[in-house]
């Protein structure tokens, strides 16, 4: 024992000086274990001893290491001695299988597990906790170091038995005696741990699931509509979530403003019924200006009436909308019927709907209940609903689960404010990371600007640093 102390010492695995914990507490000494990957021989010893040093009562089929730093020696505890082991994963996925431990196992096998270090306890627990909740038997666990502050009795509160190969009192002596410290600091040190024999588990450190930001790549897999797929796709290729509400006077004006703007947006939305120059070959157009810079058409119909007269009124009249527009939107309030007819038209042709779950609008009534209800329709229709219009998604009890959908917002301005006619304005950073939104429509604030695609880069350059903020928090 006395030999792997030195080593450790001598691989600078323990430093003294002043360091904050895990705990919170500050120490006068740092062990960092991981460091071992880089001295093979000296993971293998720790590993060999880590288990000859177990009593010979100690009964376990399967090992599992605390992440990340045991992970290393469980592996070659499990290799040297063919003791089949677990991983436990610290980030459990919100897709695929999701779970939270990977391996083979049997309810009610026993399971030892593994530690580097061990102050409080607290990481052994968290590792403890998702192992017992499948079923599995933890009774025991074996550590490197103690540093002798609570960890033993904090176990054993747990019904688990902690096996230590040094404790930190043996590693200072040894280092004291072969002249590795000064006197100084081993009576510095046994003070400390005399004035902290026992760090509490922190109630913060018990495992708490935390909500993980998916990026738009994580996303687009998950996604069930083509349309969907493809705007997620967009978004990352061209590094823009801004959307073009293009209320423009003219249809000729729309298709300048689109190939001016165009390289700026994921999406353009229309208003194609306030362009009284409408002209059967303006989706042919429009469509011609979207491919070239890369973006989809969002016709903004907000259909409302049951399935059968949507059915018409998608596909028919002067508009045709079904023909030229990747998505459309409507209001849920008369009922799901509305998508299936719908949906009856545009699924064949790779479409995509926004269903209306929330609007910008002062006093209006999509809140709560009703909002809850759309998330409910989209959930069931997800092969054909993308998304949601939505202003404030991440205060959602009901949907903000659902990474697959993509979440566009109105009512964005670079300063909150609004209109005299009831229209409400958040800014884009507040949009994308507060409310937890995808998408920023953007309309006025770009199109009544002196230079409308200057000012769509700078809207551009404001959702996207938003949304790589918000990925990385
Ligand atoms: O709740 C809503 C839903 C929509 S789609 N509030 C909205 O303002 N919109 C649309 O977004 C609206 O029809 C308009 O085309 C755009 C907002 O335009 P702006 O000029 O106020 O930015």
């Amino acid at each position: 024992m006395e030999a792997l102390i030195l080593e450790l010492h001598e691989i600078g695995a323990v430093k003294f000086g002043n360091f904050k914990l895990k705990s919170g507490i500050f120490s006068p000494v740092y062990i960092d274990l991981r460091l071992i990957v880089s001295f093979p021989p000296l993971l293998t010893r720790i590993a060999q001893t880590l288990v000859s040093s177990l009593p010979r009562s100690t009964n376990f089929d399967l090992v599992c290491g605390v992440p990340y730093t045991a992970l290393p020696i469980a592996t070659v505890v499990s290799v040297a001695n063919g003791i089949p082991m677990l991983m436990r994963r610290k980030e459990i996925k919100d897709y695929g299988t999701s779970k939270a431990i990977e391996g083979v196992f049997e309810k009610d096998q026993n399971c030892l597990i593994i530690e580097d270090l061990v102050t409080s306890g607290a990481s052994v627990l968290e590792t403890v906790a998702p192992l017992r909740a499948v079923g599995l038997k933890v009774t025991d666990a074996v550590v490197l170091i103690d540093r002798q502050q609570g960890g033993r009795e904090n176990l054993a509160e747990n019904g688990i038995t902690l096996h230590s190969m040094i404790k930190l009192t043996d590693m200072v002596k040894v280092l004291k005696q072969k002249g590795k410290i000064e006197e100084e600091v081993e009576v510095n040190l046994l003070k400390f741990l005399e004035e902290n024999r026992r760090v509490s588990v922190p109630s913060e450190e018990k495992p708490k699931p935390k909500p993980r930001v998916l990026g738009f790549k994580e996303r687009s897999e998950l996604s069930k509509n083509p349309a969907g797929k493809k705007l997620f796709d967009i978004m990352l290729k061209k590094e823009t979530n801004l959307c073009l509400a293009a209320d423009v006077g003219t249809a000729a004006e729309l298709l300048d403003i689109a190939e001016k703007v165009g390289p700026e947006i994921c999406l353009l939305k229309t208003h194609v019924d306030i362009l009284p120059d409408f002209t059967p070959d303006f989706g042919s157009k429009l469509r011609a200006i979207a491919d070239k810079h890369k973006f989809l058409i969002f016709e903004d119909r907000k259909f409302a009436d049951i399935g059968n007269t949507v059915t018409m009124q998608y596909e028919g009249g002067i508009f045709t909308i079904l023909e030229w527009a990747d998505i459309i939107n409507a209001h849920i309030i008369s009922g799901p019927g509305i998508v299936d007819g719908l949906k009856l038209k545009g699924m064949p042709r790779g479409r995509g709907l926004l269903l209306l779950a929330e609007m910008s609008s002062a006093g209006n009534l999509a809140t709560g209940d009703y909002t809850a209800a759309a998330v409910k329709i989209a959930e069931a229709h997800s092969d054909f609903v993308m998304g949601f219009i939505s202003v404030n998604p991440a205060s959602w009890k009901c949907g903000y689960v659902y990474p697959s959908m993509i979440h566009a917002t109105p009512g964005v301005q670079m300063v909150k404010g609004g209109d005299a006619l009831g229209q409400q304005y958040n800014t884009p950073h507040s949009v994308i990371t507060e409310r937890g939104s995808d998408i920023i429509i953007v309309g006025r604030g770009i199109i009544k600007a002196d230079n409308p695609a200057e000012t769509a880069h700078e809207y551009r350059v404001q959702g996207w640093n938003a949304y790589l903020e918000k990925c990385s928090q």
